[in-house]
């Protein structure tokens, strides 16, 4: 991993990864992909190259790919769950239309293929706790249908023309960088804001709903650590699932309470994200991940909590 595009730089994962693999890869040139109105600003502008990357353009893909000689693609342009049912042809066109472009450069230029799939990959009838690596995946949502879809057919890129095509199943990912946008697990990160903002926190989720939740920096670990990975350990591909806590939204309230009694938290409840956080896991089992590349996260929901609230009250000057 040495030229690196980040396709969708900008993003929530995108603006953090980048800046990851720019500090701790040495020598590496990390190529900054955005689209047209979500321009990189500041640092992630300033310290190395950044080009107009829409993965529904695949002669600009191409180009970028021959030009900075690109041997790794982090494939992070998405629309996530809750919008993606509000959107489900486009999400369709940027998560498979725009997957297609990329494997097919891929597999002309021998580039390396990160696409991340989701908890969203799995549904109603997948084994809730301690869901299997292989299992049952029938999701009823679109943004899960393209999961599903992208985990196949990077599968395929990879037995049919050997493009080294790896990914993990990403649970809701919190972090103090860039906001997500419109994703079921979005509530995870907001309610760390409002509450060092004093505000009160209206949450869409209902209490006693379980989902897998990962802290940013072990979620940068493992999209690096797995690009890196002894190809000759991996038994599964596309994707491994990785896991570090799951909780319900009154557990992390009062995690949150520890540090910030005054938090206010009231229940709204928005049906589109409750159905879909209904059909997806409680708990991963991420132990073939752990076998095949040393998977080991390093934030439970205290440590988390810890870290999330000192950045944010530096960042909003609270303390
Ligand atoms: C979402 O909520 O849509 C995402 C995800 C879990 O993939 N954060």
């Amino acid at each position: 991993m040495k030229n690196v595009l980040v396709i969708g730089s900008t993003g929530q994962i995108g603006s953090e990864l980048t800046m990851k693999i720019r500090r701790e890869i040495p020598g590496s040139t990390v190529v900054a992909g955005y689209i047209p109105g979500a321009e990189p600003k500041g640092e992630l502008l300033e310290s190395g190259p950044a080009e107009v990357a829409d993965v529904r353009n695949a002669t600009q893909l191409a180009d970028i790919v021959s030009r900075y000689r690109i041997d790794t693609v982090y494939n992070l342009a998405a629309l996530l769950s809750a919008v993606a049912e509000r959107k489900p042809l486009m999400a369709w066109d940027i998560q498979m239309n725009g997957l297609l472009n990329i494997l097919e450069v891929a597999r002309e230029k021998g580039c390396a293929v990160f696409t991340p799939s989701s908890i969203g990959s799995f549904g109603p009838e997948t084994p809730r706790v301690n869901t299997p690596q292989d299992t049952i995946q029938r999701p009823r949502s679109m943004y899960g249908v393209t999961k599903v879809a992208t985990e196949l057919l990077s599968d395929y890129y990879f037995h049919k023309y050997g493009v080294d095509t790896r990914a993990v199943r990403f649970p809701g990912l919190i972090s103090n960088v860039t906001l997500p946008g419109g994703g079921t697990t979005d509530y995870a990160v907001e309610i760390y804001y409002a509450a060092v903002k004093g505000e009160e926190f209206v949450c869409p989720i209902a209490p006693g709903t379980y989902m897998d939740m990962m802290y940013m920096p072990d979620a940068l670990k493992a999209a690096v650590d797995l690009m890196q990975a002894d190809p000759s350990r991996l038994i599964h591909r596309n994707a491994f699932n990785v896991a570090a806590m799951s909780f319900e939204p009154e557990t992390l309230a009062a995690e949150i309470r520890r540090h910030i009694p005054s938090l206010r938290v009231r229940y709204e409840v928005d049906p589109v994200r409750q159905a879909i956080a209904n059909s997806w896991p409680d708990k991963m089992d991420d132990s073939c991940a752990r076998a095949e590349w040393d998977w080991c996260p390093s934030y439970d929901l205290p440590a988390m909590t810890v870290d999330m609230i000192a950045a944010l009250k530096k960042r909003f000057d609270t303390e």
